[in-house]
């Protein structure tokens, strides 16, 4: 497995800036660049990750995605006197031009490539470019929003060409429409591009009928356009991760890229006076950390927008540290999409059904159910509205980022005497104290002395206690009965007042049904058969029609339910178990496992049946992968941070299911058990 994260920066690319009076450029500052690097730098981030060279790119890298024109008219933009750059300009939209701007966009496109060379070569496993001039608003011919050479299409050609890699993925998640990208692959199957913008039914700039949802590919590309309109400002954290789990994820996941590009723009953070949007800068790191586990971790983030400062920093810094692999904080307040968000999501899930399997549940288009256009629509009293939602996200104010620790030990593991622990792991086991051990025994093993399987149990409470002091970030154990462990592990929460536990059971193991009333366990259990009797309110048994053996299925069923009711219920702890013959392969199993890292600050137990002791190396070899243990980085010590106990869920409180993130898919999935 590929380790380390690329960063490209160099100071040249500050060296341009805007030379006359233009309200609407005087947001792109030098300053963008320098403040996101030194914050890099401050928070320790860039000694961590492998410093890369800029290069130009080459006449032939341009050509790739621009008309030779063009690239010849800007080539004679450094000879220029002041008064034919502002007439050079005038010919574009939105953007500006400097003697330096050309030197500086071969710059930007070359920085890119070689991120890409990093990635494909294996040096890195992932990383980050911080380029100025941005990219995805320039087209073949011309420049436009602040950009010149569209920095992102030019990689994703350059890749195909130069590794032969089949499909890539271009996320663009500025809050702008990277028409320039749109417009370069929207015939193109191999290149599917997925964009969320701000868009106001076509209100805000640039204004094209081109970015709405039902613009999704032409001919051969038709359905791999992906647009998600933004309807209204002011969009959260739970509007983000919504669509994530029900558009972009299920799709990215079944096209199967071989490389992740992404257009990483952060005026889609609060604060932004382009964006106007309220997501926390933290939640990039969920953003990032999702789309971690495609492509073999293969990911590529090149900066776009961002224009407050101060939440482009904080936003850049949670997206390099998720790249370099540090649990992603809890996510905070989710509550579900807006009803204008939700729209959108259910615009473009039906937009796309024709093209995608995933989607095939997606409901008809109930425009009367959800269609905000109407209200938009009919005059009167919107003007003061939209007046007023302006002002409140720009007075928005947030805090800074929680420091993000990471535990000294990544991965910890509990296993049977005889088997070997591998390279990068810890080997846990606890020297728990006796009164302990025989409540354990009295409780879980009715007095006998099976001395290993207590050893067993004692080892997995001492370790889940080192996960909740966040010495250890995640572990795994082997243990000879899933049932009674998960029982453990359920009564020593409680018995330690942990907030929340998570339980993600794949397969027919009996399961604990202590806190399945209370909410203070969320059980999701992966069954083969309905049982009926457990009709607790926190437990949710899930069958699917062809089994866990049906990946696509399994797949839907993590993103579009597990993964959104998990984002809510925001627990302390994920347990996840595979019971045997669970008939799960080892790929969706590794896809659950990685998922699941970004909740919890990756605090995740994962619990594995062993009858025999072959068979146990495999095994082992395959989890340890998922959680991709960067020893390099995992065992030098740091601080911890102090984690804000939040408080339980009273019985009384209505549970936070189904009204929030997980919006209308009960019924989808009681549609796959059909
Ligand atoms: C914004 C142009 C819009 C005026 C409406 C990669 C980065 C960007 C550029 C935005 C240009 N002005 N108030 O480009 O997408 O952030
Ligand atoms: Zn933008």
């Amino acid at each position: 497995m590929k380790m380390g994260t690329a960063l490209l920066y160099d100071d040249e690319m500050t060296k341009y800036k805007l030379l006359w009076t233009d309200p609407v450029c005087k947001i792109e500052v030098p300053e963008r660049l320098t403040v996101s690097h030194e914050a890099l730098l401050k928070a320790g981030l860039a000694d961590r990750c492998i410093s890369v060279p800029v290069r130009e790119a080459t006449d032939a890298d341009i050509l790739l995605v621009h008309s030779e024109e063009y690239l010849e008219a800007v080539k004679k933009t450094p000879y220029m006197t002041l008064e034919d750059l502002m007439e050079f300009t005038l010919q574009y939209g939105d953007v500006y031009f400097h003697p330096n701007i050309y030197h500086c966009a071969k710059l930007a496109a070359g920085a890119t490539l070689q991120l890409v060379d990093s990635v494909m070569t294996g040096k890195v496993r992932n990383g980050m470019a911080l380029v100025r001039p941005p990219g995805h608003h320039s087209m073949r011919s011309a420049a436009n929003g602040f950009c010149v050479f569209n920095n992102v299409a030019i990689a994703a050609r350059y890749a195909k060409q130069k590794y032969g890699i089949k499909r890539v993925l271009i996320v663009d998640w500025d809050v702008h429409h990277g028409q320039g990208v749109q417009y370069c692959f929207e015939d193109d199957p191999s290149v599917l591009y997925f964009s969320w913008h701000r868009y106001e039914h076509q209100k805000f700039w640039p204004h094209l009928r081109d970015s709405d949802y039902d613009c999704v590919g032409k001919e051969k590309g038709a359905g791999f356009n992906v647009n998600v309109p933004w309807n209204k400002v002011g969009m959260k954290n739970s509007d983000y991760l919504s669509v994530f789990c029900h558009v972009l994820l299920p799709i990215a996941y079944e096209f199967s890229p071989d490389l992740v590009l992404v257009c990483a723009g952060f005026d889609s953070a609060i604060g932004d006076p382009e964006g106007k949007m309220c997501a926390s800068p933290d939640v990039f790191a969920h953003l990032t950390h999702l789309l971690m586990n495609l492509a073999g971790g293969k990911l590529c983030a090149v900066l776009e927008g961002g224009y407050n400062l101060t939440s482009l920093h904080q936003s850049v810094c949670q997206t390099v540290q998720t790249l370099l692999g540090d649990p992603a904080p809890r996510p905070a307040n989710l509550d579900g999409p807006c009803a204008s968000a939700l729209e959108s999501l259910h615009c473009v899930r039906s937009a796309h059904r024709p093209y995608w399997s995933c989607l095939k549940h997606a409901a008809d288009l109930l425009t009367s159910d959800v269609s905000t256009k109407g209200i938009e629509l009919t005059a009167g009293g919107q003007e003061k509205q939209k007046a007023e939602e302006e002002r409140s996200a720009e007075s928005e104010e947030w805090s800074e980022p929680l420091k993000r620790a990471a535990p000294p030990v990544r991965t910890a593991l509990v296993l049977p005497d005889g088997v070997v622990c591998p390279e990068g792991c810890t080997r846990f086991s606890s020297s728990a104290d006796p009164s302990k051990v025989n409540k354990l025994r009295e409780t879980f093993l009715k007095d006998s002395d099976d001395s290993d399987a207590l050893t067993t149990l004692s080892s997995l409470t001492a370790l889940v206690q080192k996960m909740e002091q966040n010495e250890i970030c995640n572990g795994l154990a082997l243990v000879r009965d899933v049932s009674m462990a998960m029982m453990c592990v359920v009564q020593h929460a409680e018995a330690a007042h942990l907030d929340r536990v998570l339980i993600v059971c794949v397969g027919d193991a009996a399961v604990p049904s202590q806190g399945t009333d209370d909410g203070t366990t969320l059980l999701v259990q992966f069954s083969s058969e309905e049982s009926e009797g457990q009709k607790r309110r926190f437990h949710i048994p899930l069958c699917l029609k062809k089994g866990c053996s049906d990946v696509s299925g399994f797949t839907q069923a993590v993103l579009g339910l597990v993964l959104p009711l998990g984002y809510e219920y925001d627990p302390s702890l994920v347990l996840l178990v595979r019971s045997p013959g669970s008939g799960l392969c080892d790929g969706a199993w590794q896809q659950l496992t990685g998922l699941l890292q970004g909740l919890a600050q990756g605090h995740t137990l994962v619990l594995m049946q062993v009858r025999r002791r072959r068979g146990v190396r495999a095994h082992l070899r395959l989890h340890l992968c998922c959680f991709w243990s960067f020893s390099l980085f995992y065992f030098r010590k740091v601080r911890r941070s102090a984690s804000a106990r939040r408080p339980r869920l009273s019985s009384e409180s209505p549970p936070p299911l189904w009204g929030g993130l997980v919006l209308r898919c009960r019924r989808m999935w009681r549609r796959w058990r059909d």
